[in-house]
């Protein structure tokens, strides 16, 4: 593998000698390897990525260079101290493409932020410290020049997830549709799915922006320095535009069910009012400079819509045939689309507390 490696390396235009190219981290669906080069020359984090799930590389890389491109703009103008640890920087390679195809794979490399700590799981301090996070990324994006498309067509789109769970029943490759408890989750289903395309309907209306979201906001991808102050956003692959909703829905999706996503327990799946009130107070701070009337009105309906959607990809994905999300056991896609359902109904339980909570914030 080595030699392989440090051939792939040398099609980028790279300060310093490379010593080694080893594996690093555990992401699912990219496969990601620090470069190491000797002496005082920055190191590097070269990257696998997956066109299965990302099918147009131009696109993408347009994406991430137009965003991290001003986000340092903006850092520059404000004199922020250690520019480099707060936005990624990716470099081209020798031709001067923002990527290397070797016939086979898609590759791009960025420079590696040395002294970070990484986290997974939150706490109600780190619920908070991302809604801030994750509310000023969108806002520094909040007036970007460039048009930026969508890394995978229809991502968040409730409208088009509704049409694929349909177009998986009129197929029913699996012949999972017909089975009885399908088929009272695909009740539970539909009679919400005009409720939950509420999203695109007011975007047709011209009532609701879309802006750039980051589209896979988890506290995992975050990075911090020692003493715990977030330094930047990572992951930028599904940054795309998208209504806000996104951003703040799937957080508390993973974040506020007290359970994960697969546990068939169903006893432990609930709503956690505390992470949502965290995470909420740090996003309202957050999003202050460009948050309209009509998306925080709609924040509740953000939170149960992530819940929603997931459950309506996973029994879609069920149906199938399991192709899509990777699976551990036949029933797993089953499983989690019972646990996103009853997580839907809990969140739906707390509109009234979530409204009040928000009122009251905004009252302040
Ligand atoms: C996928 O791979 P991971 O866990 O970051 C999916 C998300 C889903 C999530 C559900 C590109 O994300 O949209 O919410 O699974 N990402 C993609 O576990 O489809
Ligand atoms: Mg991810």
């Amino acid at each position: 593998m080595d030699q392989k490696m440090f051939e792939i390396v040398s099609h980028f235009a790279i300060e310093g000698k490379v010593v080694e190219v080893a594996p690093l981290g555990n992401g699912l669906i990219n496969t990601t390897y620090k470069v190491t080069t000797e002496g005082s020359t920055p190191d590097y984090v070269l990257q696998n990525v997956n066109v299965s799930i990302f099918p147009d590389m131009d696109l993408l890389m347009n994406n991430i260079v137009e965003v991290t491109g001003h986000i340092r703009k903006k850092l520059e103008a404000a004199h922020t101290e250690d520019i480099d640890r707060k936005v990624l920087k990716f470099i081209p390679a020798t031709d001067g493409k923002m990527y290397y195809f070797d016939g086979e794979k898609y590759w791009r490399i960025m420079v590696y932020i040395p002294d970070t700590v990484s986290k997974t799981g939150v706490s109600l301090e780190s619920a908070y410290i991302v809604g801030e996070t994750f509310a000023d990324f969108q806002a520094k994006l909040a007036d970007i020049p460039a048009q930026l498309g969508e890394t995978i067509k229809d991502f968040h789109n409730m409208e088009w997830r509704i049409q694929q769970l349909k177009d998986a029943i009129a197929e029913n490759r699996s012949g999972r549709a017909d089975d009885p408890e399908v088929k009272e989750i695909l009740a539970d289903i539909f009679e919400r799915a005009d409720e939950y395309c509420k999203a695109e309907r007011l975007y047709r209306e011209g009532k609701l922006p879309k802006r750039i979201c980051h589209c896979d906001t988890k506290v995992d991808n975050i990075l911090f320095d020692k003493d715990d102050n977030v330094l930047c956003v990572i992951d930028l692959d599904t940054v795309m535009p998208s209504f806000i909703f996104s951003d703040f829905g799937d957080f508390l999706r993973s974040a506020a069910n007290t359970t994960r996503e697969d546990d068939p327990d169903l006893d432990k799946v609930s709503f956690n009012f505390e992470v949502f009130k965290s995470f909420t107070k740090g996003y309202l701070k957050g999003a202050a400079s460009f948050i309209t009337p009509i998306e925080v009105e709609n924040l509740p309906y953000a939170t149960a819509l992530f819940p929603y959607m997931t459950l309506v990809r996973f029994i879609a994905d069920y149906i199938n045939g399991d192709i899509y999300f990777r699976c551990q056991y036949p029933e797993h896609n089953l499983v989690r689309s019972r646990n996103q359902l009853k997580l839907t109904k809990c969140v739906e339980a707390a509109f009234p507390q979530m409204e009040a909570f928000i009122a009251e914030q905004l009252a302040k």
